[in-house]
């Protein structure tokens, strides 16, 4: 029994010193040392010796299995220690490469025009709303007082898709949408961002999809004097301090008076960019306004044509493009 103790010890040690895993280690263990393992076997057929030789056999197997535990131990720091310098070495990161640059995305420069105009108009006291693209016959033209026959309606061109819903030629429905949502109450204060379609050949200044931001203060006493105060802020904030402004008498179904307004620009001249006037007494009517009581004002304004006067871009189609070329310039870094 001794001679199989010591042959056990022998083939153990050398599969201990042969084994460059963790893993064969944990079988090692098992295999000799685990409940089921040979070493414990050899022990339980110590019952078969005589009385006297059981210590001193029970002594060797003792030996034999704190040998075998220690060379496990040792193996296994070794491995570990081992195991941790590779991937200390396959993880090492080269911090004097140089850095690899990710390409950075920016805002479209219509996008960034947006957002300057929500900043401007937030700050003097506007909230956002939003309009649906697809609209009914009855907010785009009739609540604005266009009714079905008014020649008017030739002025936007439109791209029906039911006799009575078709894209929305301009954002003044959201006007309308808005004073219902609000019940008669006052003060409103909103603008109105959007894309609207229009049935105009594409040039350099038109396109036939476009964006526009619709404005609408609706309370006690608003005025004329209201709107071109609200307009040179905007403007002035816009495109500079001292930026010239003017209005144009127009004509507008949904508006009374209506007024276009066109801004200076050192190499175009007078340019036009919106148009506007006090909401005509009928459309505040048809949206639950008293006309004796409350008046307003509203406005329309192209999105792109402010952001080609605000960047000297020569042609409206550059903005649907997508030339990076073109876009890259608007990087804000
Ligand atoms: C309107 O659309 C009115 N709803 C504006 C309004 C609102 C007036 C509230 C009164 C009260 P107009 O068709 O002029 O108006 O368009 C307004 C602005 O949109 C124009 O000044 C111009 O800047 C821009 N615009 C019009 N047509 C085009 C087009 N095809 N391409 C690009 N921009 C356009």
């Amino acid at each position: 029994m001794r001679e199989r103790l010591e042959m056990l010890k022998q083939e153990a040690v050398a599969a201990i010193s042969e084994a460059t895993r963790l893993e064969e280690l944990r079988d090692i263990r098992v295999r000799y040392l685990g409940k089921k393992g040979e070493l414990t076997s050899v022990l339980r057929g110590m019952g078969s010796l005589p009385p006297e030789e059981r210590p001193v056999i029970g002594g060797v197997a003792n030996e034999v299995r704190q040998v075998l535990e220690s060379r496990l131990q040792e193996k296994e720091a070794w491995l570990e220690e081992a195991a941790l310098e590779e991937r200390l070495a396959s993880e090492r990161i080269d911090v004097t490469l140089p850095g690899m640059n990710p390409a950075t995305g920016s805002l479209h420069p219509l996008n960034l025009v947006l957002e300057q105009i929500e900043d401007i108009f937030t700050g003097l006291g506007f909230q956002v709303a939003e309009g649906p693209e697809v609209e009914v016959d009855r907010y785009n033209f009739e609540a604005l007082n266009l009714p079905k026959d008014h020649p008017a309606r030739d002025m936007q061109d439109s791209f029906y898709i039911t006799p009575e819903i078709l894209l929305r030629t301009h954002t003044s429905p959201v006007q309308v949408r808005v004073m219902e949502s609000r019940e008669g109450t006052v003060p409103i204060r909103i603008i109105c961002p959007g894309k609207v379609y229009r049935r105009d050949d594409d040039d350099a200044t038109h396109s036939h999809q476009f964006t526009q931001i619709e404005g609408l203060m609706v309370d006690t006493h608003v005025s004329m004097s209201e709107l071109h105060g609200v307009l040179l802020a905007f403007i002035e904030q816009m495109f500079g301090a001292g930026t010239e402004m003017r209005l144009r008498p127009s004509y507008f179904p949904f508006t009374e008076p209506s007024v276009e307004v066109d801004i200076f620009h050192p190499e175009k001249g007078w340019v036009e960019i919106l148009g506007a006037g006090m909401v005509h007494p009928r459309v505040l009517e048809r949206a639950g306004y008293d006309p004796e009581q409350v008046s307003g004002f509203a406005f329309g304004m192209g999105a792109e044509r402010i952001a080609m006067l605000k960047y000297g871009i020569d042609d409206i189609r550059h903005f649907y493009n997508n030339d990076l070329r073109f876009l890259r310039q608007f990087r804000s870094e």
